[in-house]
């Protein structure tokens, strides 16, 4: 029976096939299921106990941080540093990357997360999620780390997968190997393969979009809108919209139904010219399930997979779904270029 399985006995399956695994991956991804149960268990009693709100401060983003993701971040930091897998660390929260505390024991992974995306949804109810993107550094352990092996391209992607704390909570992720998901089963505390082998329709129905950014889009994006809500002669009747603002629900909807999720560029802030999302720890992971689902993911002209990011925090436009859909905006950013 396949839903018996757990992450783990899913994960020590598949080392069997790689001869060099020790045992650290799993480690590292132990940590991770035991952060998400943690930061589950936080989410499920917002409303109840004091942790819904803002904490007063600041992040590295600009953005007014939220009780829940700071706890969220203290929780992957303080597991994450106690695995022996890693190198160093970094999150969304945090300006630069995070040391190994000295004493604890390191390894060679370096892995990049997002504590709570979609965290401004927190105090309405809906749901967000974590998300993680795994890199092998690419210097010898011994030597001291370099910004080369943490600025990686997705391709190099070792894992990437994201929890989806909804109306019930999920791990989806890859290891390069086709996408799985785990649901967490409360009654014995353990994710359970429940989706296994996730395949993207290779055509959706559903576009994800922010069209209230309509006014500050160019040509070329309001053509690819204008696509969407069309009907044509081999689709009969629009693409339904459906944008909750939380990139790991609407990411998944779209996985499990066939669509498209847009975050285009805009010119709403001139010091934000690639969009709001994140390569490092939102675009290149989300692009690397999609890939392995049979989906696609681009940046309106290149696969975001292919981009190299010059800084940890660098923003990306975001055109991730359906091949079919996703190729179909790669077509028409295209042709604007040409004419
Ligand atoms: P949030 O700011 O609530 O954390 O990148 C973060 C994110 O949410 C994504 O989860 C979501 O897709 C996007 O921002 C929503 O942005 P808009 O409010 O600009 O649509």
């Amino acid at each position: 029976m396949s839903q018996q399985i757990t992450v783990t006995e899913h994960l020590l399956l598949h080392q069997k096939q790689v001869p060099m695994a020790t045992g650290r991956f799993t480690r590292l991804f132990n940590e991770l299921i035991l952060s998400a149960k943690i930061i589950h268990r936080e989410v499920s009693k917002a409303g109840l106990v004091d942790v819904l709100g803002f904490t007063g401060d600041i992040n590295v983003q600009g953005e007014e941080v939220k009780k829940l993701d700071e706890f969220a971040n203290r929780v992957l930091i303080h597991r994450l540093s106690r695995c022996g897998a890693l190198c160093a660390m970094a999150s969304e929260e945090n300006a630069d990357i995070i040391e190994i505390p000295d004493g604890l024991p390191t390894g060679d992974y370096f892995v990049i997360f997002d504590p709570l995306d979609g965290s401004s949804n927190i105090d309405a109810n809906v749901s967000i999620g974590t998300i993680f993107s795994i890199y092998r550094r690419k210097s010898p352990s011994e030597s001291r780390l370099l910004a080369s092996d943490y600025l990686q391209k997705g391709a190099d992607q070792v894992a990437a997968g994201y929890i989806l704390y909804g109306s019930s909570c999920m791990m989806v992720f890859t290891t390069g190997d086709g996408v799985n998901g785990f649901t967490l089963d409360p009654s014995v505390g353990e994710f359970l393969l429940s989706h296994p082998n996730i395949r993207i329709p290779e055509q959706g129905s559903i576009y994800s979009v922010n069209e209230g950014y309509y006014h500050y889009w160019d040509k070329p994006t309001l053509d690819v809108l204008a696509h969407f809500k069309a009907a044509s002669m081999t689709r009969k009747k629009p693409y339904s919209l459906r944008y909750i603002g939380s990139l790991v629900s609407d990411f998944h909807r779209n996985l499990v139904y066939g669509g498209i999720f847009l975050y285009p560029s805009d010119n709403r802030d001139p010091n934000k010219p690639g969009g709001k999302l994140r390569l490092m720890c939102e675009a290149a992971p989300m692009a690397f399930i999609v890939e392995q689902a049979g989906g696609l993911a681009i940046d309106g002209t290149r696969r975001i997979l292919d981009i190299v990011p010059e800084h940890l925090h660098q923003r990306v436009p975001l055109f991730v779904g359906s091949k079919l859909d996703v190729e179909k905006v790669q077509e028409i950013y295209a042709a604007t270029k040409q004419a």
